[in-house]
């Protein structure tokens, strides 16, 4: 009986073959497990897997437990990894409390995130990183953070709308950012621009509290002023206000310029359970790629649904694919 092996399947498998670690092995292996079809065809496929995941298991188990790891350096998960940058009590942790599952440290006082916590964001059909951060002060930041600040797809600079403070804030990460290279400064380059992070977005806290309003638009004066680079953007949210937090999600999908694409099987449904993630601007080709890495040398067609004129249009191999296309690769 044939296995007839899903794009699904072969993705993680994939990402089986390119991982660098144990860790990362067993995950993929974990997914592999998840998403192969169940039947009579993949028995034997489906013991090996359990095989080889507990063999891998007990080898990470004998390692032992306690070994310290780099607590800044945060594996990637989901669509894409948004850290959240800011000075003591601007609500940090309550953000990533109110928009995700992670346990974090919401108080009054300052200084209560000693270390980055991850958690998991849904939006729509996908699933994006957020990452509390320890916070920084003027000049100051703890050893260890430049290289997750750096490394993050997305960065948000957390200013409190409720202090008056907030303009200092905003001023101390940017001279924060560009002292760690991680930000072009104003004069040195055609504007300040992200040069390491790929995006960057302001968002000013606890908009319930008095004077958030008028502090916004300080503060929207102030961004103009400090980032010349494409797209100033800021958002203003309350962890109260359950509206303002489902604008800030929209508004964090659309600044990771990342698109949804769907795979199909020929004469089969499409399977809308999972999309690939593909970079704005992605062709057929890097979803094949992505798909499996022996995919794009035997790609011979393509069909899409979504962004073309007609349903089941057949495109070329470059064609550049649109947030939530159907694609149908053919071998
Ligand atoms: N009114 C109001 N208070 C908020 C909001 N978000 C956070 N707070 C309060 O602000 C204080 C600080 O919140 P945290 O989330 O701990 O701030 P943080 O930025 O993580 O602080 P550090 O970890 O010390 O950097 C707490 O008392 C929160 O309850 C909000 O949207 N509205
Ligand atoms: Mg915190």
């Amino acid at each position: 009986m044939p296995a007839n092996l899903t794009p699904q399947y072969l993705a993680a498998e994939e990402k089986y073959r390119r991982a660098r670690d144990k860790a990362e092995k067993i995950a993929a292996l974990e997914e592999m497990l998840a998403v192969i079809p169940k039947h009579k065809g993949t028995d034997h496929l489906q013991a090996d897997l359990k095989r080889r995941l507990s063999k891998l298991r007990q080898m990470e188990e004998k390692k032992g437990a306690g070994k310290s790891a780099d607590p800044f350096q945060i594996p990637k998960e989901g669509a894409g990894q948004v850290v959240l940058m800011g000075y003591p009590n601007t609500g940090k942790s309550a953000l990533v409390g109110a928009l995700t599952r992670a346990k974090v440290n919401v108080a009054e006082y300052p200084f209560a995130t000693p270390l980055p916590v991850a958690g998991m964001m849904s939006y729509e059909d996908i699933m994006i990183q957020l990452v509390d951060l320890p916070p920084v002060t003027a000049g100051e930041m703890p050893r260890g953070m430049a290289g997750t600040l750096r490394q993050a797809d997305l960065l948000l600079i957390i200013v409190d709308g409720g202090s008056d403070n907030c303009l200092e804030q905003l001023t101390g990460c940017y001279e924060l950012l560009q002292e760690r290279g991680i930000l072009v400064a104003p004069g040195e380059e055609p504007g300040p621009q992200v040069k390491t992070a790929r995006e960057l977005m302001t968002v000013i806290t606890k908009s319930d509290l008095p004077g958030a309003g008028a502090r916004m638009e300080l503060l929207q004066e102030l961004g103009k002023e400090l980032y010349t680079g494409d797209g100033w953007e800021t958002v203003a949210v309350s962890v109260e206000k359950p509206e303002s937090l489902e604008v800030l999600r929209e508004h964090i999908f659309r600044r990771l310029r990342v698109i949804r694409v769907y795979t199909k099987v020929p004469g089969k449904e499409a399977d809308l359970s999972k999309p690939f993630i593909l970079k704005d601007g992605g062709t057929v080709l890097d979803l094949a790629e992505l798909v499996h890495r022996d995919f794009p040398g035997k790609l011979k067609r393509a069909r899409v649904w979504g962004s073309v004129k007609f349903p089941g249009q057949p495109v070329e191999r470059d064609y550049r694919l649109a947030d939530g296309d159907i694609v149908e690769l053919l071998v």
